[in-house]
């Protein structure tokens, strides 16, 4: 088999060459092939070394598809130890993205080059993991040790240009990287560089204060994952301990989190999102529809929110509202989301004008009749949707792409309301929409391929996760989110507090507690729902009369100052509401509930494996096309523990029949909401997991 490395003499410079599609993973292949180059350039003719990528970028990384298994020679601290240990001068040229186990290869050479455009960084942490090849030992000693900490810590790349300010790299050059690297090779030879190991530098030292406070600080941004703590454990070494110690602690801390749950769930992850943008079944060359340009209708908080995703991806966007009042009002919804961003340091001021600058607004329909595709955002009344999409039908060019973002409506029934069905497909997006990575693609039963592919392709140009889902109520996650709320509503009703509640998701690790995003969203979302629902299909009166009694209080929640909780107007800070609680107590009573304690166990439980029972249902019916799909809506759209892998990795790595069993139990004690999913018994019965498993 072809070694993905080549091995030249270029100028009397020895140059080896990385070309392992797609992003250069230092697969085993790769370890071997960099070995044997290394040690042909010892004994040869050339007079330095170059190591560089071909292809889009340098060394992206450790190849992660080879995590979890045994692994094979050469290990890559070793290899690098070996490189850095050359006789020759040694230099990494790099380009694009040099990653984790990349930029711990480059920090072993002993000069390092690289194109302007080029970034560098440890994104191990979002692994769940933390430099393992003698990054925490050699960078520290380049950039300095608080500089180090907070590449690693937060795992997001730097331009190359900072990477030279903090002298992680020597040089910026010019386009040509192989012509560049080889004269820059040959030029530290002629002016006799030395062989510089990044090992003997000496590290500024730092006090043990510091340490504690760059712990503390470290601890509550890690919200309960591990690895950004044993992170610092292993940094620290470069005080006390000597190069080796701490290669060695590295090691050993590195290890206990590569066979740790959060790695694998997190791990989980990136596959996961990855495997979510494939549609199952649709041709892999399905030709795309040009998309230019875009029209929104409806200049609220989700419609400016989507207009600004377009706009800060460079499309042009055109925002509809009905009257000139209401898009004034829209655009300055706009205008006050640009001023914040600016404010808050994610968009510079040029840049923040360029992005408005793409955005108009009308009031006319025409001026959307040539958008590509246009985007119905308009408030949850189904008439009026699809009295919008009539209209749409009648105006837009043939092959324009209309889409709803609707939460949870019919989208076949929307689409009927044109003729042109196989045009229509739901794009759900997530508020702040110009934020949330989530999108929900929901595909209708005449949606056409080729609409399909275009909307999963552009969602990566708006740097959005997609995910596809089928018809139904609530698609795939607010479907799930109903048992879920219905279990946090029912554990007030039966003894527990908001505040008990909401501590035992967020202990657990969820971004925000149940009833604290009730009141986020509005309780009156919530109510208009079940109003327009006949009182029988409203579900358990214990899992809403509460939400009920407080909504038709003026407790709408956080828009209105009070919902579960009070809110402070100025600072929004929420306090615990006494009149609530009894509130909460006499609506217990009247719907003869018998209150008791309920510890944060079965909080965690019935409101988790309520997700899980649903996830299975959705799995079962094709409403997602695999587990890991729901996992990462989860995760980017309902704030779920990344580092705890989505529900459906979550019973998994619990166990199926541990998770069948007190479902089991939940379905004794509390009826038939908690019937098992069938998918989940047929596993069980079969020994199987989810891991594989697609619809
Ligand atoms: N290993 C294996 N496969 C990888 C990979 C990797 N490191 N990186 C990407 N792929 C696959 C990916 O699954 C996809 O496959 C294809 O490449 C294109 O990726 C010892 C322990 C580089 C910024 O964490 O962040 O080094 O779906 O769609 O959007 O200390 O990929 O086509 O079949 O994401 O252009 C550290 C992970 C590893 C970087 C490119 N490195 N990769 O983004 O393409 S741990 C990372 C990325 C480590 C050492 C430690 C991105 C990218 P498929 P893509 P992209």
């Amino acid at each position: 088999m072809n070694s993905p490395v080549n091995y030249e003499i270029v100028d009397s410079v020895g140059v080896i060459t990385i070309d392992n599609p797609p992003v250069n993973a230092l697969s085993a292949a790769v370890r071997q092939g960099l070995q044997k180059a290394m040690r042909a350039a010892q004994d040869d003719a050339s007079q330095a070394i170059v190591i560089l990528c071909a292809g889009r970028t340098f060394i992206a990384g450790a190849d992660i598809t080879e995590f979890g298994k045994p692994p094979m020679e050469p290990h890559l601290p070793d290899l690098l130890n070996e490189i850095e240990a050359s006789a020759k001068i040694v230099v990494a040229a790099l380009h694009g993205t040099a990653l984790g186990g990349g930029f711990e290869t480059a920090l072993a050479c002993h000069y390092r080059i690289a194109l302007d455009s080029a970034r560098v960084g440890f994104p191990e942490v979002k692994l769940g993991l933390f430099p393992g090849a003698g990054g925490t030992q050699r960078l520290p000693r380049l950039s300095g040790i608080a500089a180090a900490v907070e590449l690693m810590a937060v795992g997001n790349p730097i331009p190359a240009q900072k990477a030279l300010e903090l002298g992680a790299i020597d040089e910026i050059v010019g386009e040509d990287l192989g012509v560049e690297a080889v004269a820059y090779a040959r030029k530290l030879v002629a002016d006799g560089a030395p062989v510089r190991r990044t090992r003997d530098l000496t590290v500024e030292s730092l006090p043990g204060a510091a340490f504690d406070a760059l712990r503390a600080q470290i601890a509550k941004q890690a919200r309960g994952l591990e690895a950004p703590l044993k992170m610092l454990e292993a940094v620290q070494a470069n005080v006390d301990r000597s190069f080796d110690e701490g290669l060695e602690l590295e090691r050993r801390l590195f290890t206990e989190l590569m066979t740790g749950s959060q790695s694998k769930a997190l791990r989980h992850i990136f596959f996961a999102e990855r495997e979510a943008a494939k549609v199952i079944g649709l041709a892999k060359d399905t030709p795309p529809r040009e998309i230019n340009s875009v029209g929104i209708i409806g200049g609220g908080t989700m419609g400016g929110g989507i207009a600004m995703s377009f706009a800060n991806a460079g499309f042009p966007v055109t925002l509809l509202e009905i009257n000139d009042e209401a898009l004034e009002r829209g655009l300055a919804i706009v205008d006050r989301n640009y001023a914040g961003s600016v404010t808050r340091g994610k968009l510079s001021e040029d840049n923040a004008a360029a992005c408005r600058g793409r955005i108009g607004g009308t009031t006319d329909y025409a001026d959307v009749a040539d958008c590509d595709l246009v985007i119905e955002a308009v408030f949850e009344d189904p008439s009026l949707k699809k009295e919008i999409f009539a209209t749409l039908d009648a105006t837009c060019k043939p092959g324009a792409i209309l889409a709803t973002n609707t939460s949870y409506q019919d989208v076949d029934a929307i689409a009927a309301a044109t003729g042109r069905p196989e045009d229509v497909l739901g794009m759900h997006f997530f508020s702040p929409a110009h934020i949330m990575k989530l999108l929900e693609v929901v595909r209708g039963d005449k949606t056409a391929d080729d609409v399909l592919a275009t909307v999963m392709a552009l969602a990566k140009k708006i740097r959005k996760v997609p995910v596809l889902s089928g018809v139904c109520y609530g698609f795939i996650g607010n479907r799930m989110l109903g048992p879920y709320f219905r279990e946090a509503q029912l554990c007030l009703v039966e003894g527990s507090t908001p505040e008990a509640v909401d501590a035992a998701m967020t202990d657990w690790g969820m971004a925000m507690g149940p009833i604290s995003v009730a009141d986020l969203a509005g309780l009156d979302v919530g109510y208009k729902a079940r109003q327009a629902l006949p009182e029988d299909q409203r579900g358990d009166p214990r899992s809403y009369r509460v939400a009920d009694v407080l909504v038709e209080a003026g407790h709408l929640g956080q828009k209105s100052g009070a919902g579960f909780y009070r809110y402070d107007a100025d600072t929004r800070a929420k306090t615990p509401d006494p009149e609530v609680q009894a509130i909460i107590e006499r609506e217990a009573k009247a719907l003869g509930v018998m209150r008791r304690d309920i510890d944060a166990e079965e909080i965690v439980d019935r409101l988790i494996y309520a997700l899980v029972n649903e996830g299975m249902k959705i799995v079962e019916e094709g409403i997602a096309q695999r587990p890991g799909d729901i996992d990462i809506v989860y995760i980017y759209g309902y704030g779920f523990p990344a580092w705890r892998g989505g529900p459906m990795h979550y019973a998994d790595d619990v166990g199926l029949d541990t998770v069948l069993a007190r479902i089991r139990e939940f379905h004794e004690r509390f009826g038939d909401a908690w019937r098992p999913a069938p998918l989940l018994e047929k596993l069980v019965a079969a020994g199987e997991t989810l891991t594989g498993y697609s619809s």
